[in-house]
């Protein structure tokens, strides 16, 4: 039957086989090679076990780096619809975890992620990365986004953003303590010109506030919200619409907070939201694709709590498609000669 391959071949179709099992070998994101520093790396692969940003919930939420990375293998699949294998298009390296020494400490762990992404910044090097609360795209996006930052070309980020919440909370300076927290990120990010809120997208928010004004934040701010309702009444493809209005010829960064999906299909996340149905994936990543040729500098997927997980670890497993999903936005522009952020915008 195998007549037709010579025994080489054989045995490298063997090593790819044993790459896709999630329990062989050692658990790097998507299998991707370990890496210290983003040389020779066209697009990174994080961790960013931090909890502190939230307390709201249970704080497992610096547990969901390793337990994507886990089930990580699985994921190393290429892209159908893209027809695109982004491992053998692009170098695509894990680099680790952000150190955070002083985790219990989330203005200076912020303070931390921000420098470790602006190594990543001088570099050129766009990244996915897997959080963390939410409260990590602060940190990430003081690197990336606004003035002096290279992969923006010193412009301010334009955000895909899907959750189920604003995260654009100003009515206290903090919550329990945190100041640049998970509730607080969308809001100071815009106020500290990082990110250009009149041409940033909030999409899948949902459920029953606590205060009826809940969305004025965002509107102040500039932020275009499509909330579940809208989404209903719109469709999907005048959403798409509207994403591409809002983020063509910007540096685009995707936020996805896992609890914008249902909590049937995503049920450990953090600040679940189940009075209200959520995206299924296949919705979410739709709209996800509606980034596909626009200048992608990097994304992130956050609060994912594994300890309330189901045992088949769905949650991990659609938080690693969903990065899958963001890597290959970044390849696609790059197998186009998107060359680094900074050149393509
Ligand atoms: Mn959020």
């Amino acid at each position: 039957m195998a007549a037709d391959h010579s025994a080489a071949e054989l045995r490298r179709n063997e090593e790819v086989f044993l790459q896709g099992l999630y329990w062989w070998g050692i658990p790097t994101l998507f299998r991707c090679p370990a890496a210290d520093s983003p040389a020779d790396c066209d697009i990174a692969l994080v961790g960013v076990p931090h909890s502190t940003g939230n307390g709201t919930t249970e704080r497992d939420q610096h547990l969901g780096p390793r337990a994507v990375r886990d089930i990580s293998a699985l994921g190393r699949r290429v892209h159908m619809k893209y027809q695109l294998d982004p491992w053998t298009s692009a170098r695509i390296h894990d680099l680790g975890d952000v150190p955070l020494p002083e985790g219990n400490n989330n203005e200076k762990s912020i303070e931390h992620i921000t420098e470790f992404y602006r190594v990543l910044d001088e570099a050129g090097t766009p990244a996915v990365s897997i959080g963390g609360d939410h409260s990590i795209t602060g940190g990430i996006l003081q690197a990336f986004g606004g003035r002096g930052s290279r992969l923006s070309g010193g412009e301010k980020v334009s955000l895909l953003h899907f959750d189920a919440h604003t995260d654009a909370f100003q009515n206290m300076e903090h919550f329990l303590g945190a100041r640049k927290s998970a509730a607080h990120w969308a809001a100071y990010l815009v106020t500290d010109e990082h990110v250009d809120a009149s041409r940033s997208v909030q999409v899948g928010i949902r459920g029953n506030p606590r205060t009826l004004d809940w969305l004025q934040p965002s509107y102040d701010l500039g932020y275009e919200v499509v909330t579940m309702d809208r989404y209903a009444e719109l469709g999907p493809a005048r959403c798409i619409e509207i994403i591409r209005e809002r983020l063509e010829g910007r540096p685009v960064y995707v936020t996805f907070d896992l609890d914008c999906l249902d909590p049937t299909v995503a049920p450990g996340v953090a600040n679940i939201e189940a009075g209200s149905t959520g995206f299924t994936a296949a919705q979410a990543i739709e709209l996800i694709q509606a980034a596909r040729g626009l200048n992608v500098i990097g994304g992130d997927v956050v609060c994912l709590m594994p300890t309330r997980d189901n045992p088949n670890r769905i949650t991990s497993m659609v938080a690693n498609a969903v990065m899958f999903e963001i890597v290959c936005l970044i390849a696609d522009r790059l197998r186009q000669g998107g060359g680094d952020g900074a050149a393509a915008s």
